[in-house]
C-alpha cells in the first residue's frame, strides 16, 4: 500500500467513524391498565408499580400516553377525543406518576422521592423533605410539545419529563389523579374514580389504559415482568473494529516513514 493509499483509507476510517455518530436512543414501551374497585375491603383506584433498576445511574425520558379527550370538558372549545390505544374505548386516566425508592421491602411512603403529574403544574414536587439537590431521581418537566410526540391529545395532563437517576433501585408508580404516599402505602387509591370530562355521556369509569414510553440516548432498557433494567449502552462494536485498525494503520505508517 502507497503512503497515498494508506492517507485515503485513513480519511475513510474517520469519515465511517463520524457516520456512526452518537449511540441511537433506546427505546422501552409499556402498556397497562387500572382500575376502579367499588366493592371489598378497598375502595378506589388501582396503581401499577415498575420496578426501575439502574445499577449505573444515568439520563432518560419518561412520556405518557393516557387521557383519551383533548381538553377536560367537551363544551371547551376545541373538545375533540382520540381513541389512543386503538382498543375501541375512550379511558380517561389522568395520570399521576412518582418515583420512590426500591429497598425491597414493602412501599412505604417514606420511601418517596418525587411526584410528576401533569406537564404545567404539580411537576415535579420533591417528597419527603427532598430537593433536585439532594433527590437521587431529579425530574425535568418536557414542555407540550414534547410531551405530545407520543400521540398525547391532552398532554398537559400526560406527564412527560427528563430524569436523572443516581445508581439505584426504583420504583415507579403510575396512578389516577393524585396518589398520596399514605394511600400508596395502603395499596389503594382512595375516593378516585376515572373522571370522564365534564358532559360527555357515558364514558367508561370501571378501568383506564395507559403507555409510557422510556427512551435514553446512553441506556438500554430490557424489561422482565414489573422490572426494567437500564443498562449503559454498548459502544458499537464498529468503533473498537475502526480503533484497533487505526492503529494497525498507525504503526504501518510509522514503519514506512522510518524506512
Ligand atoms: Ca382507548
Ligand atoms: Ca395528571
Ligand atoms: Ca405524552
Ligand atoms: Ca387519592
Amino acid at each position: 500500500m502507497t503512503q497515498r493509499t494508506m492517507v485515503w483509507v485513513f480519511i475513510g476510517f474517520l469519515t465511517s467513524v463520524a457516520f456512526i455518530g452518537p449511540a441511537q436512543a433506546n427505546t422501552l414501551e409499556v402498556t397497562g391498565t387500572l382500575n376502579r374497585l367499588t366493592t371489598g375491603p378497598l375502595l378506589g383506584t388501582t396503581f401499577d408499580t415498575w420496578n426501575i433498576n439502574i445499577p449505573t445511574g444515568g439520563n432518560f425520558t419518561v412520556d405518557v400516553l393516557a387521557y383519551e379527550a383533548s381538553q377536560s370538558n367537551v363544551a371547551t372549545a376545541g373538545y375533540f377525543s382520540s381513541d389512543l390505544n386503538g382498543d375501541g374505548e375512550l379511558t380517561w386516566l389522568d395520570a399521576d406518576t412518582y418515583f420512590y425508592r426500591n429497598t425491597g421491602a414493602p412501599l412505604s411512603a417514606v420511601d418517596a422521592l418525587v411526584r410528576a403529574d401533569d406537564i404545567n403544574n404539580n411537576t415535579p414536587v420533591y417528597q419527603n423533605g427532598l430537593t433536585a439537590l439532594t433527590s437521587p431521581v431529579t425530574v425535568t418537566s418536557l414542555s407540550q410539545a414534547e410531551g405530545a410526540i407520543d400521540g398525547s391529545i391532552h398532554f398537559r395532563r400526560d406527564p412527560a419529563y427528563d430524569v436523572t437517576a443516581a445508581p439505584g433501585n426504583y420504583l415507579l408508580l403510575m396512578a389516577d389523579f393524585r396518589l398520596d404516599p399514605a394511600e400508596a402505602q395502603a395499596g389503594i387509591n382512595t375516593n378516585d374514580n376515572f373522571s370522564p370530562p365534564t358532559g360527555f355521556v357515558g364514558g367508561i369509569t370501571d378501568h383506564a389504559d395507559y403507555r409510557f414510553r422510556l427512551s435514553s440516548n446512553t441506556l438500554n432498557f430490557l424489561i422482565d415482568g414489573n422490572t426494567i433494567t437500564a443498562s449503559p449502552v454498548p459502544l458499537p462494536a464498529a468503533v473498537w473494529l475502526f480503533g484497533s485498525g487505526l492503529v494497525g494503520l498507525a504503526g504501518l505508517a510509522r514503519r514506512r516513514l522510518s524506512a
